[in-house]
């Protein structure tokens, strides 16, 4: 199997838990989806006048190159409709590479881990839930280990939505169960 790949999602516009949903079936396009996390409610960090986003994290596996499966997220943001405004503002659908197994990658437009996981509760609180053993290769510490380390989170709720992970994920979730053994 290929090493796990972490990414994180939000949206803070329209039917936010609708955007996360059709951005894993898009992501299925080109990867297997083999982990989801609870939706989270979180405050906005970076610019506060706007709407509460949802949150959640995923593992992948894929066979493309660090650079082309950045490339097919960003696609999948631009077919969902994304227009880039401000800064930190709204967003229909971000998905955001965090963590590629232990590597580390620089690249024009890619830097992995990404730059600020380990200081924000809304990306960390969710891959902590289902990939808290993976290395943070800079910090030589794992995922569990960090969000522990950031502490208490306030703004950060973990919600019990009976329609997820999107029921048509389930079973294929179920299926790769065992290939995330030691995340
Ligand atoms: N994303 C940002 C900036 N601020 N705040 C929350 N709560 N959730 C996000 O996903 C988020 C943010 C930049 O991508
Ligand atoms: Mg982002
Ligand atoms: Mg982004």
């Amino acid at each position: 199997m290929n090493e796990p790949v972490c990414v994180g999602l939000g949206s803070n516009l329209g039917d936010k838990q609708q955007n996360l949903a059709e951005a894993l079936r898009q992501i299925g396009d080109f990867a297997t989806v083999t982990a989801v996390s609870s939706l989270y409610r979180t405050e906005p960090v970076g610019f506060l006048e706007q709407d509460w986003f949802l949150n959640a994290a995923a593992v992948l596996r894929t066979s493309l190159e660090p650079a082309a499966c950045l490339g097919a997220l960003l696609a999948v943001e631009l077919r969902m409709g994304r227009v880039r405004g401000a800064r930190n503002g709204p967003r229909l659908i971000d998905l955001d590479l965090l963590l590629w197994g232990d590597r580390t990658l620089e690249m024009p437009g890619l830097q992995v881990p990404h730059p600020r996981l380990a200081d924000r509760h809304f990306a960390l609180l969710p891959l902590a839930e289902i990939a808290g053993a993976c290395i943070h290769p800079q910090r030589q510490l794992t995922v569990l280990a960090l969000a522990e380390a950031l502490g208490v989170a306030d703004g950060v709720e973990r919600l019990h939505a009976p329609d997820w992970p999107p029921p048509e994920l389930r079973q294929q979730l179920r299926a790769t169960r065992r290939e995330n053994r030691v995340l």
